[in-house]
């Protein structure tokens, strides 16, 4: 396969509602996964930026949408808050699970949902609470297994067909292997949101 030409990406605005998101309206290509995952290394990866999510794991800054404008005007990229900080409270935790919640119900531009994984573990017990959200709000994703060059290739494999059925039953459109270390899966993965951002 030739390799994927990578889009030009710029930062546009950090804001907490759908309402105060950028007036210029395109196809948004959400990220989520619990705080921690590899979902703002991700973003740069695929991106080949080294900085342009953040990766500093301030709590103030993680309870807002980052919004990412991609290929031009082709759509955005927003970064969801992570979810299951451990080092804030509960009702902090809860708050950030409204705004996710929130984003998913309100977004009316919204064309695909990124939920990151460690490819080590497979989905925590608030991985599908988000699951179920994607489930509620009946939104299109798929899965991206990240930090796959913490394992050997056969143990890659297997971790994949031990989650692939599993996310797919639970309504995953597709499930893909990434590392932000090597980029590998790059190629795969911007193909498939390119043509989301280009779908009805
Ligand atoms: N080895 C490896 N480390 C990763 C990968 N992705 C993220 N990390 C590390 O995991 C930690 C959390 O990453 P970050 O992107 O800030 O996570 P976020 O909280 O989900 O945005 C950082 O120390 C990263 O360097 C990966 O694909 N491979
Ligand atoms: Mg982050």
């Amino acid at each position: 396969m030739p390799a994927v030409k990578i889009p030009h990406a710029e930062f546009v605005l950090s804001c907490p509602r759908v309402e105060l998101s950028p007036k210029l309206k395109l196809p948004e290509i959400a990220f989520a996964g619990r705080s921690n995952v590899g979902k703002s290394s991700l973003i740069n990866s695929l991106l080949n930026r080294k900085r342009l999510a953040l990766t500093a794991r301030t709590p103030g800054k993680t309870r807002l949408l980052n919004y990412f404008k991609i290929g031009g005007n082709l759509c955005y990229f927003v970064d969801l808050p992570g979810y299951g900080y451990a080092k804030v409270s509960k009702e902090m935790q809860a708050e950030w699970g409204d705004y996710i919640e929130a984003y998913l119900r309100d977004s009316t531009h919204l064309k695909l949902v990124v939920l990151i994984l460690d490819i080590r573990h497979g989905p925590t017990e608030l991985d599908r609470q988000m699951i179920n959200a994607l489930s509620i709000f009946q939104r299109s994703w798929i899965a991206v297994m990240t930090k796959s060059d913490k394992l050997s290739n056969t143990k890659i494999e297997k971790a994949l067909s031990d989650y692939r059925g599993m996310l797919i039953s639970l309504g995953a459109e597709n499930v893909l292997p990434y590392s932000s270390l090597n980029h590998s899966g790059r190629d795969e993965i911007l193909t498939e949101l390119l043509q989301h951002s280009i779908s009805k």
